[in-house]
């Protein structure tokens, strides 16, 4: 679909930035805050790159201040962080610790004070560890009381002056990289085990929605959703239904619940008859039903293509969390299908493809299927900074990865896709969970490596200059740019 003219983004759109708790504030054993799983998990050796840990990350529990003073000298209008839950209740229930309300609550009156929205995600991966040790975490019902219990903590204290809200971040990613790829914590591979982990946490995510109506009647909360879209290797037949398969047991598995309440009929066949889904319970999917979310949020980085795999072939391959270019090996489910390089596209040093095409794609997939508003919650360039004489970083291919995804925005919006905005990954630098400080995605370079002590200092990008004139001009500027579009 060529358009002749693009619609404008719409003057309400928030141009935002996001993070994550355990990947900014640091402070991981301080004003009363519990161990999270991740603080665990860092410390068994192996797990991250060069031992990496997030217990300073970029310290912004201390420099909240001077990070929101940046982000307002840019004139973002959005900003996008995650609650540690164990700072809230360091055992992940009981006691409320007030120091870890009192840190949000700051936060959020300083973003305010600037004009900035927050959007504040409710769970981001870091699960208080008691709950992990008391009963297995997300693996035991009991965490759908807990988790709704502290969502509406948060909506207690924050609902009057937070009106977008994340429930769950990319519960596809902390489930599978939990119970099938073991890269995550608690680092298991056991496939029903993971089907399992999956419904509790789909309940737990609509059981806090449900409750989020009575205490922000006013607000909008979602999902955000880690969708890389499925592509065919060949028109082969064959290669079309291993995508098809992809898109049921990698996208529909989780977005059909979120917006329908409903598990997709062809892949909840499949693994009953492989003897691994989750055990239902009577009232189970009514409450999806009844938690169904305002918007989804999309956190886009890449497609994926798939071939036939055949019931003897690939089940597991190498990620590239090193970031030495050509590393990762391809991967798949025997008898469903099997990732292949896409010939078409270029990769990032960490082999992500760079595909903005794919991002107006999964935005016209999601808006056909499930005609919800779209924020995406996510999407950036992880890639190696060099900082010059004079702090001075040239990051030109981050800003060219983010002007031609804009622009593919832009052409959704133009097809009829109903945007509320777009956060970039990430504002600051930060820590990426298993690939250390190297593989830097922000707009503010942080002086902060895997080794040594670093004085953490914040350095403007060019990005961030660029940034700036895209919010200032509302998007307007990334028109000028007309060839690149053309070209695409
Ligand atoms: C998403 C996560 C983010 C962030 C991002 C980049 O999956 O929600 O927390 O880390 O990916 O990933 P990485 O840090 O692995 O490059």
């Amino acid at each position: 679909m060529i358009h002749k003219e693009l619609k404008p983004f719409p003057s309400t759109f928030l141009w935002g930035s996001a993070s994550a708790a355990y990947q900014v504030e640091g402070a991981w054993d301080e004003d009363g805050k519990g161990p999270s799983n991740w603080d665990n998990f860092v410390r068994i050796p192996g797990k991250t790159f060069k031992g990496t840990t997030g217990d300073t990350a970029v310290d912004h529990y201390h420099q909240y201040k001077e990070d929101v003073r940046l982000m307002a000298e840019m004139g973002l209008k959005a900003y996008r962080f995650s609650v540690a839950w164990s700072r809230i209740f360091p055992t992940g229930k009981g006691e409320v610790n007030e120091k870890g309300i009192q840190f949000y609550s700051d936060l959020i009156d300083e973003l305010l004070s600037h004009n900035i929205e927050p959007i504040l995600t409710i769970y981001h991966w870091d699960l208080p560890q008691a709950l992990q040790d008391e009963y297995g975490g997300w693996e035991s019902r009991k965490i759908v009381e807990d988790f709704t219990n502290y969502s509406v903590t948060l909506f207690k204290h924050f609902g009057d002056r937070v009106k977008y809200w994340v429930s769950l971040n990319e519960q596809n990613i902390f489930t599978s990289f939990g119970y099938r790829t073991a890269l995550h914590p608690p680092g298991v591979k056991d496939e029903k085990l993971f089907y399992q982990v999956n419904h509790h946490a789909n309940l737990a995510n609509a059981s806090a929605i449900k409750e989020f109506r009575n205490y922000v009647p006013d607000g909008k909360i979602g999902p955000s959703f880690a969708y890389s879209p499925s592509y065919a290797a060949t028109s082969h037949p064959d290669d079309v239904l291993a995508a098809e398969n992809a898109e049921e047991f990698n996208a529909h598995w989780w977005m059909d619940i979120y917006a329908w309440g409903t598990y997709p009929k062809v892949a909840w066949d499949y693994i009953e008859r492989k003897g691994v889904a989750p055990t239902l319970e009577s009232g189970d999917l009514d409450l999806l039903k009844e938690g169904t979310p305002d918007f989804m949020g999309l956190n886009y980085y890449q497609t994926t293509t798939f071939e036939k795999n055949t019931l003897d072939g690939v089940s597991s391959g190498k990620m590239n969390t090193s970031g030495k270019k050509g590393s990762s090996q391809d991967t798949g489910v025997p008898g469903l299908y099997k990732t292949i390089k896409n010939e078409n596209l270029e990769r990032t040093n960490w082999d992500w493809t760079i595909d903005p095409t794919g991002l107006r794609i999964a935005l016209r997939r999601i808006t056909n299927r499930y005609q919800l508003p779209i924020l995406i919650s996510e999407n950036g360039l992880g890639e190696y900074d060099t900082l010059v004489e004079g702090d001075i970083i040239n990051d030109e291919y981050r800003i060219q990865y983010l002007h031609a995804h804009l622009q593919a925005v832009q052409e959704a919006i133009s097809d009829g896709v109903d945007m509320l905005g777009y956060c970039t990954w990430s504002f600051t630098d930060l820590l990426s969970w298993l690939n250390g400080f190297q593989k830097r995605y922000g707009f503010v370079y942080v002086n902060q490596h895997e080794e040594g002590t670093h004085d953490l200092r914040r350095i403007k990008k060019k990005s961030y200059y660029w940034y700036k004139q895209v919010i200032e001009t509302n998007g307007s500027i990334l028109e000028f740019a007309e060839t690149s579009r053309e070209s695409k």
